[in-house]
């Protein structure tokens, strides 16, 4: 059974998209359809190397994490102006609420812009702008997490952050946190702690990508260098049970992405996914889509797929869904007003 398989039980599909649910895990440049680049290519007269939406998907054929990357990083190469980070933030916005997310803790890969000239300042500008329309209009909060390149140097990140602390007055009711996304291995938490602890001692809320690719010595070192708050991804903790006691016993989060893990060979079956396992061991199992565009769904997509391949019963869909806004960076207060709007079905 593919993640598209909603119709196989669409009663399911409905339950699961009725579910109040928070994306803790979302890359907004993995959100961006062919359509969308093929759109922003004409308008910003930029050379696609394909000749068609088909074409661009059908190359969306991933063996691991790098061979992603690579067609991540070239996709998001049409995005040049404040309407472009506008329009694709929205169209994500749009396609969230229609699954049910309450709640979108939004990552953006900041140097993945400033390398290729385009300040930062356009790029908060076009995702504020249709953050706070959500907001208005589809009563769907945000937050944007600033992410950094584990591949480039700390430097890098830190003249990054510097960059962004400049908007941080602006924005301050979105840009709430930061975390550390793109090739894993190689490029150890450890890497970035001094980053961390500037960002820490300013305030934001700290997350990091650790044991998608990488081992669970990755997720120990996000855990006690960089005193991450929430764990992207974490397929790795099975590996170590004292880390795995440890995640349990203080109930960090994991953001899981299933179609992800599935598509950049994380797992060779949804089947062996350890999403449930780990629930089910007593983890703050969270799912979501990390790059809906290219990985062949969003998270009511997520949430199914898991569902059917580990026999996910409704109590425990109703309890990842609970996971991901006790994980989320909101108040206590704006966690639950959100309740009050979004409750729970009673199993
Ligand atoms: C990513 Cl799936 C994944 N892993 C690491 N970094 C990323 N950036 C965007 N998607
Ligand atoms: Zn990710």
């Amino acid at each position: 059974m593919t993640a598209l398989d909603s119709h196989a039980n669409p009663e399911l599909a409905v339950f699961i998209r009725r579910l109040p649910k928070a994306e803790l895990h979302v890359h907004i440049e993995g959100t961006l359809e062919p359509e969308l680049i093929f759109k922003f290519a004409r308008r910003n007269q930029i050379t696609l190397a394909y000749e068609s939406v088909e074409d661009l998907r059908n190359a969306y054929a991933f063996t691991n994490l790098q061979s992603f990357l690579d067609i991540y990083y070239a996709g998001m190469a049409v995005l040049q102006t404040q309407q472009d980070y506008r329009e694709m933030t929205w169209a994500y916005l749009q396609r969230a609420h229609a699954d049910g997310v309450v709640h979108a803790e939004i990552m953006v890969d900041g140097q993945a812009h400033t390398h290729r000239d385009i300040p930062l300042s356009t790029v908060f500008a076009g995702m504020a702008e249709a953050m706070h329309q959500a907001r208005d209009e589809l009563g769907l909060s945000s937050y944007l997490i600033l992410s950094f390149l584990r591949d480039f140097p700390e430097d890098d990140a830190l003249d990054t952050l510097e960059e962004a602390l400049a908007l941080r007055v602006q924005y301050q009711d979105l840009w709430v946190g930061v975390g550390l996304s793109s090739a894993e291995l190689g490029n150890p938490p450890e890497k970035f702690t001094r980053l961390y602890d500037y960002a820490r001692s300013l305030g934001f809320r700290c997350v990091a990508h650790a044991g998608e690719e990488g081992p669970a010595e990755y997720i120990r070192g996000a855990l006690d260098d960089l005193k991450v708050e929430r764990i992207d991804h974490g397929v790795a903790c099975e590996h170590d049970p004292t880390l795995l006691e440890r995640i349990i016993r203080e109930q960090i989060p994991l953001t899981m992405c299933p179609l992800s893990n599935l598509r950049l060979g994380v797992v060779d079956n949804l089947s062996q996914h350890n999403a449930a396992k780990l629930l089910r061991q007593g983890a703050c199992v969270t799912i979501n889509s990390d790059d809906p565009s290219y990985f062949g769904g969003y998270i009511v997509d997520n949430y199914l797929a898991a569902a059917q391949a580990l026999q996910l019963s409704k109590a425990e869909l109703v309890e990842i869904a609970k996971n991901s806004l006790s994980g989320s960076f909101l108040s206590l207060h704006a966690r639950q007003a959100l309740l009050e709007r979004h409750p729970f079905p009673v199993i």
